[in-house]
């Protein structure tokens, strides 16, 4: 009918590769609206899969949809976070080696929560034994338990991600998923102690003071009344109409069950819980000269609450919070903190303990998970992070997040834009190159040995007494000064519109310009404890605290590694692992800062694929080839297809694929020949060669039967 809409009109098309104008912003951000705004949140540019978050509940996360989506071709179905997870799944299979899922976007964008769909998708589609029933279900509700301890509202996102997450998915050669491993990257613990306006603590305290029972509470000596602790209203928003505590403390208490934690384990993690928040509540009260008053009544009402749950005895810990232990010559000398010191010392004992006690979480939970059998497993590999944030004022802990954002985008880059175009030149495939931006320069800046940032703090934080947060801005400024992703105080006007504070720093990520206050770089990079607490705590009768701080450590003369330093080389480690793994891409939208539903930003959303480098993406992948294999592989599987190469081909591998595709019909714009491998520009022309393949398969089985059916 004429004037109305045709289909194709209205929701789009499904992969940008097939897009008309497709090397146009405006065609691009036109197709992603139209479907946003016919609830199709997924489109395709090849097998990458964007996503735009809706902010509703969508109904497409069933098990029907499972069951639809499981087993049939990529490209036959509407774009989809099923679809992709069981093209992993299925290449994994077939080609028996080990892929992962890189998931990216900025913080709210919907990461965590795809990474729970392929999760899901997995424990409930893949075969399974009754026997590896129980592992499922763990895979499953390990994230429940994690997310509790390591997630918490931000002002970008109620249910942020404060720690980054890789975790491996095993599986048997039927493709059981039959275990699992979690490595988990720097938690964000100032949170224990520190929160922004409009922020919360960790989801699992306030799960605690609502969800648990009285007995419990009772015996932890809390009150169900988060306002009486103040290490979880510092945000002024302990109550989020959007999480539901209570019910989130079940879900918790029976993952923890499944998960196989003691009863004593469980217990002895709560009394952890209860005991921080009571050393919240320790206050200092001042003699006249600044000291610490030891006899305040308030240190000994909620310490000893801290003390019992602990396990420590009574007055150490008294005393570790309020002296110093200074060794002069034989003795051991008691030096009173001032008041401000002992909140120091408090505070650091708070974040030392929650800390430790996460990555004890995190091994638990990977002993429960992991599989004792020593047979061959694949692995697909899921990673979900704390995207890139800004915030009013940044600190180190962004300065960490950010540049963790920056690195997997290099990734992104060396594993796309950059390897992909290198491969058509070495393989001799005529190619316009595209250009792009790679934020190695970035990177660099920010890691580069001797030279980056992170060296420059390190060298600060080795002059205790003589540097401060400012002594290492000034090197900052004297050293990078002219680099041109750093901006400081006295350049600001001229590189970017606003001005800078002194105190702060800016750099011009990948993702946008964000500006650091450096007050506590150094503090939080050395992330140092008193030796004398340590003690203490080492005599804790709490199994998990022991178990804690009894890790072996770093003897006294070695200087422990800084965190940022610790950082770097834990991202570094992760890459490596990444690279031995076959990539796949989920690339994250955010459609307006209000966490609405049906709000479509363009200027917020154009921002976004620009700087994740959709477009490049999208214009390597039109022009350039989907599949590639090496000659020898295509031939191998392929070649019964054909009766010149059925059963063996005694000419060239590169021969012998020619007169396979040109059997099969091959148009000349679909493929391309390399010097070692063939070039196939869009998958449907292989999934029609793998269906021929199949069908194949089948009637030669069907004949063997035959031929064997009289014996
Ligand atoms: V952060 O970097 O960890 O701060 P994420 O992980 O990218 O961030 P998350 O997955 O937590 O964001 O999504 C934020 C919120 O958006 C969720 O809590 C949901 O309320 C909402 N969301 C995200 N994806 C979907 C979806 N596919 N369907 C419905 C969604 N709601
Ligand atoms: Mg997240």
């Amino acid at each position: 009918m004429e004037g109305s809409l045709t289909a194709r009109d209205r929701v789009g098309i499904q992969d940008f590769v097939l897009l008309d104008a497709y090397t146009s912003e405006t065609a691009f951000m036109d197709n992603l609206r139209k479907r946003f705004n016919e609830n199709l949140i997924y489109t395709y540019i090849g097998t990458l899969l964007v996503s735009v978050n809706p902010y509703k509940e969508l109904g497409i996360y069933t098990k029907k949809q499972m069951d639809i989506y499981m087993g049939v071709n990529f490209f036959e179905l509407p774009p989809h976070i099923f679809a992709l997870a069981d093209n992993v799944y299925r290449t994994m299979i077939s080609e028996t080696n080990n892929h992962f899922i890189l998931i990216s976007g900025e913080s709210g964008a919907g990461k965590t929560e795809a990474s729970k769909k392929v999760l899901q998708f997995y424990a409930v589609c893949c075969p399974s034994t009754r026997l590896l029933d129980n592992v499922r279900d763990r895979l499953l509700l390990s994230n429940p338990v994690l997310e509790a301890f390591g997630n918490a509202k931000t002002l970008k996102n109620d249910n942020s991600s404060r720690f980054g997450k890789y975790m491996d998915i095993q599986f048997d050669h039927q493709g059981a998923a039959v275990g699992g491993h979690v490595l988990s990257y720097l938690l964000e613990k100032s949170r224990v102690v520190h929160q922004n306006h409009g922020e919360r603590n960790f989801h699992i305290f306030y799960q605690l003071v609502e969800g648990g029972e009285d007995e419990l509470l009772r015996w932890l000596g809390l009150e169900r009344n988060c306002q009486n602790y103040r290490f979880l209203i510092q945000g002024e928003c302990a109550k989020v109409s959007s999480i539901n505590d209570k019910s989130d403390w079940k879900t918790v208490q029976k993952a923890l069950t499944i998960i196989e934690f003691s009863e004593k384990d469980i217990e002895h993690l709560f009394a952890i819980l209860a005991s921080v928040l009571h050393l919240g509540n320790v206050h200092f009260g001042a003699s006249a000269l600044g000291y610490v008053l030891s006899t305040d009544t308030s240190i000994k009402f909620s310490s000893n609450y801290a003390l019992e749950l602990l396990g420590i005895p009574s007055n150490m810990l008294r005393e570790g919070l309020t002296h110093r232990k200074i060794e002069a010559k034989a003795e051991e000398v008691l030096s009173p903190f001032t008041a401000e010191h002992a909140k120091y010392a408090r505070d650091a004992l708070a974040k030392a303990i929650y800390g430790r006690t996460f990555s004890w979480l995190v091994n638990k939970i990977n002993e429960s998970l992991a599989n004792k059998d020593s047979t061959r497993k694949t692995v697909i590999g899921l990673l979900d992070i704390y995207g890139f944030e800004v915030f009013d004022v940044n600190s180190f802990e962004q300065f960490c997040i950010n540049f963790c954002n920056e690195k997997l985008q290099q990734l992104f880059i060396q594993l796309t834009l950059k390897s992909e175009q290198e491969e058509y030149e070495m393989e001799g495939i005529e190619w316009e190159p595209v250009p792009y931006f790679n934020n190695k320069i970035i990177c660099d800046l920010v890691e580069e040995k001797h030279r980056g940032i992170i060296s420059i703090l390190d060298e600060e934080c080795l002059r205790p007494g003589e540097a401060t947060d400012f002594t290492f801005l000034e090197k900052l400024e004297e050293k990078m000064c002219g680099h041109p992703h750093f901006v400081t105080h006295k350049l600001a006007d001229q590189k970017t519109r606003k001005t800078l504070e002194r105190g702060d720093f800016r750099l011009l990520h990948y993702a946008g310009e964000v500006t650091y206050s450096v007050a506590g770089f150094l503090d939080k990079n050395n992330d140092l404890l008193y030796r004398n607490i340590k003690e203490v705590m080492r005599q804790s009768k709490n199994s998990i605290i022991q178990h804690c701080f009894n890790a072996i450590e770093p003897d006294g003369k070695k200087r422990p590694e800084t965190v940022a330093t610790q950082f770097k080389n834990s991202l570094a480690g992760l890459t490596e692992i990444l690279m031995t793994k076959e990539p796949w891409y989920v690339r994250c939208l955010k459609p307006n800062h209000c966490k609405q539903p049906d709000r479509f930003d363009d200027v917020m959303v154009r921002h976004q694929v620009k700087y994740l480098g959709l477009m490049e993406h999208l214009r390597v992948r039109r022009a350039g080839f989907a599949y590639r294999r090496r000659y020898e592989v295509f031939l191998k599987r392929y070649k019964a297809l054909c009766p010149d190469t059925w059963p063996h081909w005694k000419g060239t591998p590169a021969e012998g694929v020619q007169r396979l595709i040109k059997h099969l019909g091959y148009k000349p714009d679909e493929y391309k020949m390399g010097r070692t491998k063939i070039f196939i520009r869009h998958p449907r022309t292989l999934f029609a060669t793998e269906d021929a393949f199949e069908i194949c398969k089948h009637e030669l089985a069907t004949r063997i039967q035959a031929k064997y059916k009289g014996y």
